[in-house]
């Protein structure tokens, strides 16, 4: 049977409830108040830390807020019915970009990139006569590639002594790292992936957050910026974008690690032109210098050495970015209609005269 309580009782058990409420309320009220007026009820000294201000922060993050609002950029609308260019590919069928002249706006990618305050790593490697290169490719480089942007040069060269001096522009930096030499071209071009390995590991996932890998043997003539940055990134090789892919120089035997049969592939890359994000540029090179390592267990090396592997790397993890031929064109070649700019091309030279052993 329920107890029955009498009213005298009530009173006497709910007496502390109101106690407590009224502590509760009167409580947080006075929270509220310290809270917005910033002051305390009972006299405890103000400011007992040595700086009274406020955390700066939140007043840099509105600062910046009003700054970028107040100069916007303005450009041309992008037309959802318009494609930049009728006349290329400009995004794979795994909807990675192609980059084109026409099919980026230069103001809006340095707007993206610039704060970001990247650091941008460049590998080239100038082994034997090759050093001869390093003055027209680092000139020509401070006047087209990535300017404005904080970029370390890496010149692997076994004659340190022959590196050029060249002026360099505001947080652009030089390192020349000696390598020994190999005799054979072939071998120089094999050693490449292991020797950037390496030093990815030794320094560079500390000192860049993107690497691009080049070949020394060219020159920049037109703007070649941030539209090349992405995740894994992958150039266009210029001798065959037209051609059916039974025809690219893929490697063919079974035997080796880059073999790629007659009815794969989707691009011809250039060895000449690596790049990406420092840890995807190391995944790259770890897997091209195994991958060298077991044909040459087996004894076969692979038709365009390195370039083979890369082209067997880069099918089957497709790049994020691929760069169109005017980022890497061959001077032997005509410029053709598509190619608005020519960008970074090779050197016209005498192969007999600069390889070592052909
Ligand atoms: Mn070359």
């Amino acid at each position: 049977m329920a107890q029955q309580l009498s009213p005298g009782t009530m009173l006497k058990k709910g007496r502390p409830c109101l106690v407590f409420g009224f502590t509760v309320t009167v409580g947080m009220f006075t929270a509220v108040y310290v809270f917005h007026s910033n002051r305390t009820l009972v006299s405890v000294p103000k400011y007992t830390t040595p700086n009274p201000e406020p955390a700066p922060i939140q007043r840099e993050e509105v600062a910046v807020r009003i700054d970028s609002y107040s100069t916007s950029l303005r450009y041309p609308q992008p037309k959802s019915l318009m494609s930049p260019r009728s006349d290329v590919m400009t995004v794979t069928p795994w909807l990675a970009p192609v980059v084109w002249d026409g099919t980026f706006d230069s103001s809006i990618i340095d707007s993206l990139y610039q704060p970001q305050n990247l650091r941008i790593g460049t590998t080239v490697f100038a082994i034997g006569k090759y050093t001869r290169f390093i003055k027209g490719f680092l000139e020509t480089a401070e006047k087209h590639f990535l300017v404005g942007y904080k970029v370390n040069y890496y010149i692997f060269t076994d004659k340190p002594e022959d590196v050029p001096s060249v002026a360099l522009g505001p947080q652009r930096n030089l390192s020349v790292i000696t390598v020994s030499k190999f005799f054979r071209w072939q071998e120089i071009s094999m050693r490449r992936m292991e020797r950037i390995l390496n030093t990815i590991e030794e320094r560079l996932l500390k000192e860049v957050d993107y690497l691009y890998c080049l070949d020394v043997d060219m020159l920049f003539h037109n703007h070649w910026g941030a539209e090349v940055l992405s995740t894994l990134v992958a150039a266009i090789h210029p001798g065959y974008y037209k051609n059916p892919r039974e025809e690219f120089p893929y490697e063919r035997r079974p035997a080796s690690q880059a073999y790629v049969p007659w009815d794969q592939g989707d691009f011809y890359y250039a060895g000449a032109m690596i790049g990406g994000l420092i840890e995807n540029v190391r995944a790259l090179t770890r897997t091209c210098h195994q991958a060298i390592l077991i044909d040459k267990q087996n004894n076969i090396e692979a038709a365009w050495q390195e370039e083979s592997h890369l082209n067997k790397y880069f099918l089957q993890h497709k790049p994020t970015k691929l760069l169109s031929p005017e980022y890497l064109w061959d001077d032997t070649k005509p410029k053709l209609p598509e190619i608005h700019f020519i960008r970074f091309s090779t050197v016209l030279k005498n192969y007999a005269e600069v390889r070592e052993n052909v």
